[in-house]
């Protein structure tokens, strides 16, 4: 596909016999009822689908039943179209699926569209200017407002040129899909071609596939692969976001796949029966009672749900509020997804709205925060998004489950989250996998893991420390290993506490001061290091506890052991290496003890022991009465 060329998605509506199908034809050539039954009895039954290449835009396009009985495979059809072709026959005017067709395309929030006054052959002039103005004041304060109403005839082929100009005017308005989301095609068919296979089609809601693509079907979760792939009627390598597309399936039975299934990015989405949404009701419906049952429609499924109201008895007409659905059956389900709700009976649409949280916990009364929780999810940034999310996961949320519930990609996640760590929001306890808490709640978890370390010293005088295994059972099994390495390093980094052998520690405050003076007594002596003993006795604490806090110095390597009775600081070993490299520049590789002696400023006692141990660090080497500097 060159980039130039832009794929739409139009969907018609309207009322049965305004020559919906019919317009199809007259567009593309294709007349898209495709049922025998549909062609015998001259109705729509199900969806029929033309494609239209037309001055750098192709049109898919889904053409709905207008009758009452067929609502629900229209629903079937409307959910990812990018336009409306809102067909409304000139001697009929609005009729009531025109109202409930209209209705859902604005609940689905469909951003354009254009209206064409079919069998404007058959209404003179003055008929079709009332039309006009009947349609004005019906689409008025809607999404439709202003949008171009064009008479047309299929029969006389009167008003078609200025029909696809206004297509291609709409057309050039809508924003293009989001093609690098993850895969979704939610299934609106499912047959068998001689000699292929299995097929299925549908309106690729978000990313891309290609053929050779391991794909997953939900939400039997088997994996497949893309044997061959179609849009407007031809082969391609690959689809994209915002085409009508046919795949082909290997390893599959095409009875095996129903409409409301949906094909998508191998182990990235999941399904759900329980979701918290906004829940819009129409002006016209009758109010909407807590736990009533309705129809749910998203995609191309259909389910029945049970509508629990949030901190309400019931909803009333034209109103909204939050709302949990519980499904009959899983569903696939992102933050931001639209549906339709209908009554149960008789079946009429109701509502519809936008899915907030697709992975929604159980009602309780304990759960205070849930409408905060909802308020972000619906009106907030990425960033209000992603805090709030970890913030209610007191164990932390990984980015799968974050892409479960939004169909962000990872590195979008990991991004914002980069973002929300500088800020000192949200700590990143894990990269691989992603795994996020709270800040608060990770400091929370320090805090404790550090009580808990001084209450055992206070508990166990005599026992060194508390062991790994032992702290981490004290914060109980639900935290994860990962968020317990982090606590542990943050607590390690801030000096709260001390790893001593596999025991950790903390330090009272004596300790603290006598573990500073031990570090300044070598770090100023240089070279020339005072013993061991003679440091540690000038301490105010007994040998037992100074023992342990050289042992720990040396495990830090703050300090170095360089011979039996010789300690030096870290920082004066590095200096002497910087003393070697010079002296190789200027006199060459080779040093004997005397010039070491000099170069350094000690005595033979401190030079021998300091130079053997170079050697063994590999610093330098020994050859006769010298040493080569390496
Ligand atoms: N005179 C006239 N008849 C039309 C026109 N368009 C459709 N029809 C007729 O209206 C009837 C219903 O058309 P159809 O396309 O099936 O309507 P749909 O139910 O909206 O798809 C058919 O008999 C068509 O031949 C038109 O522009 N002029
Ligand atoms: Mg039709």
């Amino acid at each position: 596909m060159s980039n130039s060329t832009k794929s739409i998605i139009v969907g018609t509506a309207g009322h049965i016999d305004h020559g919906k199908s019919t317009l199809i034809e007259a567009l593309t050539g294709t007349h898209p009822d495709r049922l025998d039954e549909e062609k015998r009895r001259g109705i729509t039954i199900d969806l029929g689908f033309a494609f239209l290449e037309d001055e750098g835009v192709r049109y898919g396009f889904v053409d709905v039943p207008g009758h009452e009985r067929f609502v629900k495979n229209m629903l079937a059809g409307a959910s990812g179209i990018d336009l409306v072709l809102l067909v409304i026959a000139a001697d009929e005017l609005i009729k009531p699926q025109t109202r409930e067709h209209f209705d859902i395309c604005r609940l689905l929030g469909v951003q354009r569209g254009v209206i064409a006054l079919t069998k404007s052959d058959l209404a003179d002039r003055d008929t079709r200017e009332l039309a006009r103005m009947e349609i004005e004041e019906f689409v008025k304060g809607t999404f439709l407002a202003g949008a171009p109403i064009v008479e047309v005839s299929a029969k006389t082929r009167q008003g078609l040129t200025e029909l696809k100009t206004a297509l291609r005017e709409a057309a050039r308005e809508i924003s293009a899909k989001d093609t690098g989301r993850y895969f979704r095609l939610p299934i609106d068919r499912s047959f068998a071609v001689k000699g292929f296979g299995s097929v299925v089609t549908g309106t690729l809601f978000s990313g891309h596939v290609a053929v050779g693509d391991e794909v997953e079907l939900l939400p039997s979760g088997r994996v497949l692969r893309v044997r061959g792939l179609q849009t407007g009627g031809k082969s391609v390598e690959r689809a994209e976001a915002g085409q009508r597309t046919a795949v082909n399936l290997a390893g599959i039975e095409h009875t095996a796949i129903q409409r409301g299934m949906v094909l998508t990015s191998r182990g990235r989405l999941r399904t759900t029966r329980r979701a918290d949404v906004r829940l819009e009701l129409l002006p016209g419906a009758p109010a909407l009672k807590h736990r009533a049952q309705v129809h749910f429609h998203a995609g191309t499924l259909e389910t029945i749900g049970e509508v629990y109201l949030l901190g309400a008895r019931e909803l009333a007409p034209g109103g909204s509020g939050l709302a949990q659905l519980r499904l009959q059956d899983e569903a696939v389900l992102v933050r931001g997804d639209r549906f339709i709700v209908r009554q149960f009976s008789p079946v009429v649409t109701i509502g519809g709205g936008v899915v907030l949280d697709p992975l929604a916990r159980r009602f309780t009364a304990k759960d205070t925060g849930r409408a905060q929780f909802l308020a972000t999810l619906e009106m907030g940034s990425s960033d209000d998004i992603l805090r709030t999310m970890a913030e209610r996961h007191v164990l932390g949320i990984t980015a799968e489950e974050i892409i479960v519930r939004t169909g962000w990609i990872e590195g979008e996640i990991q991004s914002t989250a980069r973002t929300l760590a500088d800020k000192k929001l949200l700590r990143i306890v894990s990269n691989g996998p992603l795994i996020l808490i709270a800040e608060a709640l990770f400091a929370e978890i320090g805090k404790k893991l550090l009580a808990r370390v001084e209450r055992f010293h206070k508990e166990n005088p005599l026992l060194p420390g508390i062991t790994r295994e032992e702290l981490k059972a004290s914060l109980g099994r639900r935290v994860r290993p990962e968020t317990f390495a982090a606590a542990l390093q943050m607590l390690l980094e801030q000096k709260k506490i001390t790893l001593h052998g596999e025991f950790i520690i903390t330090l009272a405050p004596e300790e603290l001061r006598a573990r500073e003076q031990i570090t300044q007594a070598f770090a100023k002596a240089g070279l020339a290091v005072p013993s061991v003993k003679e440091v540690l006795a000038q301490l105010k604490i007994e040998t037992a506890r100074s023992e342990k806090l050289l042992q720990i110095l040396l495990r830090e390597k703050v300090l170095v052991r360089v011979s039996a009775d010789l300690i030096f600081h870290h920082d004066a070993l590095d200096a002497l290496s910087g003393l070697l490299a010079q002296y190789k520049k200027l006199k060459g590789d080779r040093i004997g003890v005397p010039a070491f002696k000099e170069l350094t400023g000690i005595t033979r006692k401190y030079a021998i022991p300091l130079l053997e141990y170079l050697d063994r660090q590999r610093q330098t080497r020994r050859a006769g009465d010298e040493r080569v500097i390496l």
